[in-house]
């Protein structure tokens, strides 16, 4: 691995609104409180952010509210227009806002400018769907009663996104949302609200009515989120972030039959079969793995190898990690950032020597972090019930187990309580459509090491979630489904 840098002094951060936005009006938060955002790099205060309240909270659920009609007066083409408008300017401002992704998130700034473009494509994709909606025209079996189905829009929608992609996930709820004509409350993660405040600053920007998006950020979730769930006023949860706390608000929102769509953690198979193409299957599990250093829902956790390839997989693979240039993101040649804090740090310092004491051999890295940096770490020789094929590693860390029947590797790899992804390489067209078959995960990566992108429905089975982001699908959780009987 290159030495981690010496974060070189960080660029200036970007002008970034620090308030809150409700009801259209950027204000301080009512107790007028702060909480310091971080940049994870060099552990310095970028800025100080509002820290909202219960009060906040319920001002801006109520703003959303007020906002409906405003929003539902909008035509179809009129909101699409207003999507369009929001992608062009993301794309415009690229540059700013990779930066801002890069200052307080810490990812290699070409991956930040990867996120904006992924995001733009969301406002695009729902662009489109705005002018879609519809809804059919059915008949009774019996011929007597007409039977016309319509889809609106559910209402105040509660956002709660996550830290590892601090733009994508805002934009993969908002988007969906006023697409469907649904006003909503963005709680970005608390590591990360600055690139969530300038992304409602250009939906503002764009036209979009007062109250329709409010942000709230808060160094004390579970209040401001308890609060707005505990109102009764939002009809809608939205979350993305770790199975811990999705099973906490799901809870919550039960208590008030609101609907939910949960985005929670993976721990993904990467299986790789002797027929594979073993250059494929290493750039492949580099893009699955090393991604966001690691801290992705999609990330590779397991590689589940063929025998035969085993020994050839590990040291390709360990060679391309060992070689990994790790520094601060805004750095020339940068490839691994920062973990995002020094809790991600001790986790991945745990697994790494609950392995090691199992038996674990390593491949590659393997030494102590440096700050928020570590090692690109390959393992092999990873024993059964060892903690990181159980857990969400959340960082640059691949261990390598094998397998020799088919079966055995699905079985593996099924044998987790989540279901997010998981990849296969094979040449084989009939092996890769059994596998996709057995496969118990909600998207397969067949090939590729990606699977995300706009026109996809994201989402997990099992324990990593509930419901689908983008796609065809991705507009449906924010629309109900109602319908009128009349005589035929
Ligand atoms: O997630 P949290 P954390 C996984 C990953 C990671 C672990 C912990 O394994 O190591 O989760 O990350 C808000 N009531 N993923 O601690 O706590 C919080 O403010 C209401 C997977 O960051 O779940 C943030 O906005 N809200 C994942 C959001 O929940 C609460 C992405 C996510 O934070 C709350 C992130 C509470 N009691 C982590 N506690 C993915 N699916 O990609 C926290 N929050």
């Amino acid at each position: 691995m290159t030495a981690p840098a010496t974060p070189a002094l960080a660029p200036s951060l970007p002008h970034v609104p620090s308030t809150l936005l409700i009801a259209g009006r950027w204000r301080p938060a009512a107790g007028g409180a702060t909480f310091p955002v971080d940049n994870p790099a060099t552990g310095q205060t970028l800025i100080e952010v509002a820290d909202a309240d219960e009060r906040d909270a319920l001002d801006a659920i109520r703003a959303a509210r007020d906002a409906q009609p405003a929003l539902a007066a909008l035509s179809p083409a009129r909101r699409a227009a207003l999507l369009r408008r929001v992608e062009a300017a993301l794309r415009a401002r690229e540059d700013e806002l990779a930066l801002l992704i890069t200052l307080e998130m810490g990812k290699p700034i070409n991956e930040s400018r990867g996120e904006v473009a992924y995001a733009a494509d969301f406002f695009g994709w729902f662009a489109d769907e705005a002018l879609r909606i519809g809804g059919d025209y059915r008949l009774s079996p019996s011929g007597l009663t007409r039977i016309l189905v319509q889809h609106r829009a559910v209402g105040p929608c509660l956002l709660v996104t996550p830290w590892n992609f601090p733009l994508a996930m805002g934009a993969r709820k908002i988007a969906p949302a006023l697409a469907a004509g649904c006003p909503s409350v963005l709680k970005p993660a608390e590591q990360t609200p600055l690139t969530s405040l300038l992304l409602a600053r250009i939906i503002e920007e764009a036209g979009a009515p007062a109250g329709s998006v409010n942000v709230v950020t808060t160094s004390r979730p579970a209040a401001a989120v308890g609060a707005i769930i505990e109102s009764g006023l939002a009809r809608k949860l939205s979350f993305t972030g770790s199975t811990e706390v999705g099973k906490l608000l799901l809870a919550q929102c039960a208590a008030h039959v609101m609907r939910t769509s949960m985005e929670l953690g993976g721990n993904a198979p990467f299986i790789v079969c002797a027929d594979a193409d073993l250059d494929a299957a290493v750039e492949g599990a580099l893009l699955a793995k090393m991604r966001n250093v690691g801290q992705a829902c999609t990330a590779a956790n397991r590689f589940i190898v063929a025998e035969p390839l085993a020994r050839e997989f590990t040291s390709r693979l360990a060679g391309r990690m060992g070689a990994m240039t790790v520094a601060a993101g805004w750095q020339d040649g940068a490839e691994v950032g920062p973990l995002i804090d020094d809790a991600a740090v001790a986790k991945f310092e745990r697994l790494v020597a609950d392995a090691l004491g199992r038996g674990a051999v390593v491949e590659a890295g393997g030494g102590p972090a440096n700050g928020r940096f570590v090692e690109p770490t390959v393992l092999s020789g990873v024993a059964p019930g060892t903690a990181l094929l159980e857990e969400e590693i959340f960082g640059p860390l691949a261990a390598i187990t094998t397998f020799r029947e088919e079966a055995e590797a699905v079985s593996a790899a099924n044998g987790t309580p989540y279901g997010l992804v998981s990849y296969v390489y094979t040449r084989d067209l009939q092996r890769a459509l059994h596998m996709v078959e057995n496969l118990a995960s909600g998207m397969v990566g067949v090939n590729v090491g990606v699977v995300s992108n706009a026109a996809a429905p994201f989402g997990g089975i099992k324990q990593s979630g509930l419901g689908r982001e983008g796609g065809l699908e991705g507009i449906a959780e924010y629309l109900d489904t109602t319908y009128a009987a009349l005589p035929a």
